[in-house]
């Protein structure tokens, strides 16, 4: 009998770009891999649920995808090669910093006469030169892959194969899987073609249980990569039992916890055999510190003492 997640392919199609991100995730991977490069996954922001094949309606969650386009940055740092499979239209490293209103106060507008200049502010420039130099270092050198999703169905299918390119990397993979994926949805053969109408009564619309990938993610997958996954949960008292049930029944490395109300200054590394915070001070955050500079510089430094064990 085919398992859950065997099915939810059997009876979902691939997205219409998903033969297009394939061929990028092959090339990406492979010129890395001759190179004898680490590589990273983060997975960033969250999947929508549709409601109808013809998609007017969607249930949706949170994440803009902070963390991991904050992540995607400092792995950079860390030498890494990374492909940022994220939602379309969330966050991305670099431009991340530049918002929205942000990029607009760093400019100054000039106009004599019928000459217009348009300036970047002095106090700005500081900010916006380090961040531009490592933007230009990791195009240039085709250091990120960018591929997106939004549906569940999307990210499953892209997931699935960025693991089958990432495998040939062995333990040099670490997969850090920060996206908010739906645990529940609608399943294709369930969902009406057309909008749902208002004109009668209220609709029922019955969402099942989306089956768990790091199943066979870390058994079958990418079995020799480094798997880190993230837990986010609203009643702090029962984080890092949520953990702990996770890595034992999927047998990864990590899971790293996070409070919806505190995720950006705390977060605790649930191991097999320990738990430990990391926490950011208010000073470090009055600096302009981010939490994402010491979890990846953490998770960096498991991966290596995964990898000195290790043979593959
Ligand atoms: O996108 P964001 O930075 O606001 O939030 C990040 C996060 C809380 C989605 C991430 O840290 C996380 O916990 N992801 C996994 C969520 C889960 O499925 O439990």
């Amino acid at each position: 009998m085919a398992s859950h997640w065997e099915e939810f392919y059997a009876t979902h199609l691939p997205p219409t770009d998903f033969e297009d991100n394939r061929k990028l995730l092959q090339e990406f991977c492979e010129r890395h891999n001759k190179r004898n490069e680490k590589i990273v996954l983060v997975t960033s922001g969250g999947t929508t649920v549709p409601l109808e094949h013809n998609t007017v309606r969607f249930v949706d969650n949170f994440s803009a995808g902070t963390r991991g386009a904050a992540s995607a940055e400092y792995f950079l740092e860390h030498a890494y090669v990374v492909i940022f499979m994220h939602r379309l239209k969330s966050l991305e490293p670099f431009t991340r910093h530049f918002n929205g209103q942000k990029f607009m106060d760093m400019l100054e507008l000039y106009e004599r006469g019928p000459n217009t200049n348009i300036t970047v502010k002095p106090d700005s420039v500081d900010v916006l030169a380090p961040i531009l130099a490592s933007y230009k270092a990791a195009q240039e050198n085709g250091r990120i892959l960018y591929v997106n999703f939004t549906s569940v169905s999307d990210y499953f299918w892209l997931l699935r194969a960025a693991c089958e390119c990432l495998s040939q990397f062995g333990s040099r993979a670490l997969l850090y899987l920060a996206a908010a994926v739906s645990d529940f949805y609608v399943p294709s053969n369930q969902m009406p073609t057309h909008k749902i109408q208002s004109g009668s009564a209220a609709p029922n619309i019955q969402l099942q249980l989306v089956p768990k990938l790091l199943a066979p993610l870390v058994s079958l997958w990418v079995p020799h990569a480094f798997v880190v996954s993230f837990k986010l949960e609203t009643d702090e008292s029962i984080l890092i039992t949520k953990a702990r049930e996770a890595l034992n029944k999927y047998k990864h490395k990590l899971v790293i916890g996070n409070m919806l109300q505190t995720r950006r200054t705390k977060v605790v590394f649930v191991t097999p055999d320990s738990s430990y915070e990391v926490v950011l001070s208010r000073e470090q955050m009055l600096n302009g510190m981010e939490i994402e500079d010491v979890i990846v510089r953490n998770v960096a430094a498991n991966h290596d003492e995964y990898r000195k064990k290790f043979k593959y």
